[in-house]
């Protein structure tokens, strides 16, 4: 279960994110209603939520999630890959450490961004991706093996984070889709498959029994629903603008 959230509003110059998603520049105004409504929905769920104000200097900095991984044991603090998203973590070193003793860090040439890592339990799945490469995975694994867990890379070549098209519902339930669909490593896990229509709605988050997912993906609902959770629906439009989805919003822990 999860007590708490780090999220950071977005600013005006989320205009220019970095994006592939050519579906236009996001709305501004329309951003910080739908990022506050997604705050509430934390909420709802039960988490204290810590809203952090706006960085201007960083046009993707509402993207927290791909700037620490808190595990239970410690926080680790990546070394995004975007080189116009490395400075995040500045801002955010201090903030993890009101909550963490255990802080570590990322280092060159290493990087990862967190929305390459995937929890299951006790085993974090690394993403290589665009953003994070073989050295920045090993460094995180042997941070968390320090902890006492363990980890693994996932070579990835589509999409751009690896929790873009997959994501852990806890009790043994991996949505997935995409080139993740037929990869091995999960097969010891129940797969709910999410058509390639629907692919935004991969990235979903499990809350303390819920499952927050993006809203207009009708089939993404009723499968994540017949496996007996209770579904809950954000509006995403103007974070899908900047490939940014619902666990990007957020740092749960
Ligand atoms: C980026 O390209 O870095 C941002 N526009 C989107 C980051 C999305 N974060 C995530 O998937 N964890």
């Amino acid at each position: 279960m999860f007590s708490k959230a780090i999220v950071r509003k977005p600013g005006k110059s989320m205009v220019k994110g970095l994006t592939t998603a050519h579906l236009g520049p996001p709305d501004y105004d329309l951003a910080l209603e739908q990022h506050a409504a997604y705050v509430h929905l934390l909420q709802s769920c039960g988490l204290d939520v810590l809203v952090l104000e706006a960085d201007e200097r960083f046009p993707d900095s509402t993207f927290v999630e791909d700037t620490a991984l808190l595990t239970p044991n410690g926080a680790i603090i990546t070394n995004p890959g975007a080189p116009s998203r490395r400075g995040e973590i500045d801002a955010m070193i201090p903030v993890v450490r009101r909550f963490y003793d255990q802080v570590d860090q990322i280092v060159d040439p290493g990087s990862v961004d967190a929305g390459d890592i995937l929890q299951v339990d006790s085993h974090y799945y690394i993403g290589l991706s665009s953003r994070t490469n073989e050295s920045g995975a090993k460094q995180m694994i042997d941070i968390l093996n320090r902890y006492g867990l363990s980890g693994s890379t996932v070579k990835l070549t589509d999409v751009l984070h690896l929790k873009t098209a997959v994501a852990y519902l806890q009790y043994n339930h991996l949505v997935v889709c995409g080139e993740i669909v037929k990869r091995p490593d999960w097969n010891h896990l129940e797969k709910i498959e999410i058509p390639v229509q629907e692919s935004y709605a991969a990235n979903c988050i499990w809350v303390n029994d819920r499952v927050i997912i993006a809203s207009g993906h009708p089939i993404t609902r009723q499968k994540i629903s017949a496996a007996g959770y209770s579904v809950i629906e954000a509006e995403m439009s103007e974070f899908q603008k900047l490939d940014g989805g619902l666990s990007c919003l957020s740092l749960r822990f």
